[in-house]
């Protein structure tokens, strides 16, 4: 079980407390440019900004303080410093648009809101009554950084309990009205104290790297709460696609990577002449990870991808595992402190090898704010992610599809996670995504939409060499009916498949 002392600053902890057990020398940040910042210099320039927050901006404990910007170190530093000065953090993407940053303001009575001055002009819009926007980054001669440039005095963090909130993280799931997730101060350390030590384990001279954004938990703890635990670096970047991935992971020989399923099949393809070889521990989260991908990943590489189901409403991974116990084509066991089930809708366990609701707790909990889809979420004691799973013999849990994502044909349960599999072993096949499209006949009958490698004709050939491919490797039921080609399938800014796009697309 873990322990944490009844008064705990996580921002503190994270920062300060790092610096005592490792130093204040060793590097934080690098940036694309090579350039780094240490721990001491992060120091720095967090107490710098807490002071602007609190002396001049009058931010007080408990107040709510909105981050919005590119993956940069100065953003990290701002989130950093509103943990210290006992506020609370409310992350949000820099893609989210103004309607959308109106909602979250409203929602989590936002008041102050430290942003990249390159996003600015979408939170401006959103015309929230009383936010005051405090902008970094530019030549402005209020900008935050000159200001807190003025002030180079120590920052003593604010005395917070454990259990004090310490961030807001919005998800808006793929359709309706975001949801605030409201995380503690000690919510922060026991996703590095569970994940990230016992299935992760990073060491001091790690560099992480990774796709997802520090408004999304993934990125934020991929890139800076793992990390900074252990006294580690993060390379940062700002744009942040395989396309840029690959190369920066070389370039500043990344140990440790966090990316989706898409961006490693995407990396795969323009692997050559890029030297990963400091790399060591690559996780993937965000989406369910094909069987066909970490294959394909393994025989090129010789790393074994380190699979894991993550939630904002929990903070970070929750099932995983590494290693020798990794079993391709499972999500793994859940992380130690985490216990997890599967249940019917009345919340009964289901005998193993059964379909059911994946229902999991742990050290982190859902606590919506004023939401009552709380309800919904958490039931019995145990949260109830959405997802449908398999816990297996051994004890494995195996992603069966979204719960509300099972296609039903002809009377057949059909998975299209297990459909998108057998697509993605086929070599022209870069991406897919199999949904349930209504049907007179058979009630839905399943609809592949694909997107090919360079250079394959998007024609008929091609769909029944798809759907010959599939009939081969599935019972024939599974095949699907419908194959339509795309240029990339429709994503939220955190990488999620928006499957209600593709079963509402014209000519579905
Ligand atoms: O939402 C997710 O999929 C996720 C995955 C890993 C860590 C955190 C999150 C929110």
């Amino acid at each position: 079980e873990l322990r944490y002392p009844d008064r705990l600053n996580c921002g503190a902890e994270l920062l300060d407390g790092t610096i005592e057990r490792y130093g204040a020398d060793r590097t934080a940040f690098v940036l694309p440019s090579g350039e780094r910042w240490s721990y001491g210099r992060l120091r720095a320039e967090v107490d710098s900004i807490a002071r602007v927050l609190t002396e001049e901006l009058g931010v007080v404990p408990g107040n709510r303080v909105l981050l919005r910007g590119p993956t940069t170190p100065q953003l990290a530093a701002c989130w950093l410093a509103v943990l210290k000065a006992g506020a609370v953090a409310v992350t949000v993407l820099a893609q989210q648009r103004a309607q959308e940053l109106a909602t979250i303001c409203e929602i989590a009575r936002v008041g102050h809101a430290l942003c990249d001055v390159r996003s600015v002009d979408d939170l401006a819009k959103a015309e929230v009554p009383g936010l005051a926007i405090t902008a970094f980054g530019g030549d402005a001669p209020d900008d935050l950084l000159r200001r807190a440039a003025a002030r180079p005095e120590p920052f003593d963090a604010v005395d917070t309990a454990a259990d004090d909130v310490a961030l807001i993280a919005f998800t808006s799931g793929t359709t309706g009205r975001p949801k605030g997730c409201m995380h503690f101060h000690r919510d922060v350390l026991a996703i590095a104290d569970t994940f990230s030590q016992h299935v992760l384990r990073p060491e001091p001279d790690d560099v992480f790297a990774g796709s997802p954004p520090l408004g999304f938990t993934f990125g934020l703890g991929g890139l800076v709460v793992f990390p900074m635990r252990v006294g580690a670096a993060a390379l940062l970047l700002e744009q942040a696609g395989p396309k840029q991935l690959l190369p920066a992971m070389a370039e500043h020989r990344v140990s440790v990577v966090f990316t989706a399923p898409t961006a490693y099949r995407a990396m795969l393809d323009a692997f050559d002449g890029h030297d990963l070889s400091a790399l060591r521990r690559c996780v993937s989260a965000g989406e369910n990870l094909p069987a066909a991908t970490w294959q394909a990943w393994h025989e090129r590489t010789g790393l074994r991808i380190i699979n894991g189901i993550g939630a904002t409403e929990l903070l970070h991974i929750f099932i995983s595992a590494a290693d020798d116990a990794i079993r391709p084509g499972t999500t793994g066991v859940p992380v130690p402190g985490w216990q997890a089930r599967v249940v019917d809708a009345a919340g009964q366990p289901v005998p193993d090898g059964e379909p059911g609701l994946l229902a999991v707790r742990g050290p982190v909990g859902c606590r919506y704010l004023a939401d009552p889809r709380q309800a919904e979420y958490v039931r019995h004691g145990w949260n109830i992610t959405g997802d449908t799973y398999v816990r297996e013999s051994d004890g494995y849990f195996r992603y069966v599809a979204r719960a509300d994502d099972m296609i039903i044909s002809a009377g057949f349960n059909i998975a299209g996670p297990e459909v998108e599999d057998a697509l993605l072993r086929h070599p022209d096949v870069l991406e897919a995504a199999v949904v349930g499209k209504p049907d007179e006949r058979r009630g839905q009958l399943v609809a592949a939409h694909v997107v090919l490698r360079d250079g394959v004709p998007r024609d008929e050939g091609t769909v029944q060499r798809l759907r010959e491919f599939v009939k081969a490797e599935l019972v024939p039921y599974k095949c699907p009916r419908e194959i339509a080609f795309l240029d990339a399938l429709p994503r939220t800014p955190t990488g999620k498949l928006q499957r209600f796009r593709l079963r509402t697309r014209p000519g579905n």
